[in-house]
């Protein structure tokens, strides 16, 4: 009997997209923490399954062969788990090409976008001495916005952000547009994200994803040691 999937994890929105995922697909788990802010990201064996110094990742035990796997990167995570389980890629090609559609939006749009905002919004006024770049601030914030734009025109035509069933894009997009007032958005002008946040909000699974290790969560605005780690130069 294979042992449960092992979540290497840290409670930000890239770790809550594979939480939330194993949570809404009933898998059983056990998380490892990969506390980014002290560095474990970069622990040899750590390396070993995530060569990017990045979590989230995962070894699942049953493998597509049976044997044992480890996968990092959200999207290819999320892909692999939906494909495991036959749920959250919808029923039909085209459902599954407009999920990968939205999914690889957020991983190469939404995500880096967003955490560049974050980091000009955010974390970088909080250095010593303090990085407050007016041109960087407004160029992040302006690009979110514009995603945001995009996703709500989205929502408009369906209620869920790859069609009318709740996806894998779902669970990689929420984590990060939960986070707007962080990023200085305004919803204001986007109803139908409003609405998808508080539906998807509401789900179990995804309250339970979201709440994983909850109490580990640390301001990195407040912590220099962590920038430092975070933030470094490293080849
Ligand atoms: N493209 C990656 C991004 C993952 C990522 O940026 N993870 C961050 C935390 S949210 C991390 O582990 N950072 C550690 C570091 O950069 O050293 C994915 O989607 O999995």
């Amino acid at each position: 009997m294979p042992g449960p999937i092992q979540l290497f994890y840290w409670p930000t929105p890239n770790g809550w997209k594979i939480s939330i995922a194993l949570e809404e697909m009933d898998l059983p788990y056990v998380v490892k923490t990969v506390n980014i802010g002290a560095g474990d990201q970069f622990k040899p064996e750590f390396l070993e399954i995530s060569p990017n110094n990045k979590m989230p990742a995962i070894i699942d035990e049953d493998g597509p062969d049976g044997k044992p796997v480890s996968v990092f990167e959200s999207g290819a995570i999320l892909q692999y788990l939906a494909r495991k389980t036959g749920k959250f890629y919808g029923t039909t090609e085209r459902d599954k090409l407009n999920v990968d559609e939205w999914l690889f939006w957020q991983v190469g749009g939404l995500g880096p976008m967003a955490g560049q905002a974050h980091h000009f919004l955010k974390y970088a006024p909080s250095m010593d001495p303090p990085n407050d770049l007016p041109y960087a601030k407004d160029r992040y914030r302006n690009e979110v916005a514009r995603l945001y734009g995009v996703l709500d025109r989205q929502l408009a035509k369906a209620e869920f952000v790859a069609g009318d069933f709740f996806s894998i894009a779902d669970m990689a997009i929420w984590p990060w547009a939960a986070g707007w007032e962080g990023q200085q958005q305004t919803l204001d002008d986007k109803p139908n994200l409003a609405r998808w946040l508080e539906t998807v909000a509401k789900r179990p699974g995804v309250k339970a994803g979201r709440a994983v290790a909850a109490d580990r969560r640390t301001d990195i605005a407040q912590d220099r040691k962590a920038q430092e780690i975070l933030f470094g130069k490293r080849n």
